[in-house]
């Protein structure tokens, strides 16, 4: 799929405000992978709601993970339905070829009953391990999904706290994974959190998506979070996190999984709208 430099300059407009998310201040990780993780680290987890592991996977569990979403995106499984393309080539996604797809692929997602290769990683027993910690619980599946922000014009995901998603009580932690398997950083779209932020619930409004007001963001404690392939984000449920669209001419893949705790209670739909908020039609934000 080739684009001409106006179609991309097209692509790249924002259609949110230019300072909403702040590139000053990169958030830092303990180096050395998951055998590095110390009970420090995962208090440092429960404080400010993130933890920040360097080399936490080698280069084959990383070309494992890449082989794993390209047998999704390129059709191995005919009857995989997980995908989600980019909004602006739904229209075409019948005609592209499987190349152009991988460029246009947003999102996978639902995928560890089909595919191994991401099954593995997902219960890989290293990141089990320290998800016990975060959980001081046994972990159980809850999501998993691959988040791909093609260069040029991946999409943003607007501020958010993804158990604003999950029905659970707010005293359940929530632990999401986000593993780097490409170089994030902040020209293709990394992940921007704010430390702390995890604390308590924020009404939530359907506006770019279903998402914390713009407004509402505390930007001056925004840090963003670069991480090398293999690197991993440990991130709270609560936490206040987004990702700017992708404006450089490198695409941006992770896999984003997060784990409940095996002795978690459910709430209905209703008892996490009227927490999170439900729709926000007449918000002004
Ligand atoms: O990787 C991304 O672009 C954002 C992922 C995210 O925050 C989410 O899906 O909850």
């Amino acid at each position: 799929m080739a684009f001409t430099p106006n179609q991309i300059k097209s692509f790249q407009k924002l259609d949110y405000p230019t300072d909403l998310y702040q590139f000053g201040r990169a958030a830092q990780g303990v180096d050395g992978g998951f055998g590095k993780v110390a009970t420090g680290h995962i208090q440092h987890f429960r404080d400010h709601g993130y933890l920040i592991v360097n080399d936490a996977f080698d280069n084959n569990e990383i070309q494992q993970g890449k082989k794993g979403i390209r047998n999704l995106v390129g059709q191995k499984y005919p009857d995989f339905s997980g995908i989600q393309i980019e909004p602006r080539f739904i229209k075409q996604q019948e005609k592209l070829t499987v190349d152009e797809r991988i460029q246009s692929t947003r999102k996978v997602f639902n995928f560890l009953q089909t595919e191994p290769l991401l099954k593995d990683l997902f219960y890989a027993p290293k990141l089990l391990k320290v998800v016990s910690k975060l959980l001081d619980d046994t972990p159980v599946h809850l999501q998993d999904m691959a988040l791909l922000k093609p260069a040029n014009f991946g999409a943003e995901k607007p501020w958010h706290q993804d158990c604003a998603y999950f029905n659970f009580p707010l005293d359940v932690t929530v632990v999401g994974v986000w593993i780097a398997l490409d170089e994030a950083k902040s020209e293709n779209g990394c992940m921007h959190i704010i430390p702390g932020s995890h604390k308590k619930p924020k009404i939530h409004f359907k506006k770019r998506d279903w998402q914390i007001c713009d407004t509402d963001i505390d930007r001056k404690n925004d840090f963003f979070v670069p991480l090398k392939p293999g690197g991993v984000l440990f991130f709270h449920g609560l936490i206040h996190h987004g990702t700017p669209s992708n404006q450089s001419d490198q695409s941006r893949w992770a896999l984003q999984f997060h784990y409940r705790p095996q002795n978690a209670c459910e709430i209905s739909n209703d008892d996490r709208l009227s927490i999170f908020g439900s729709q926000g039609k007449d918000a002004d934000c």
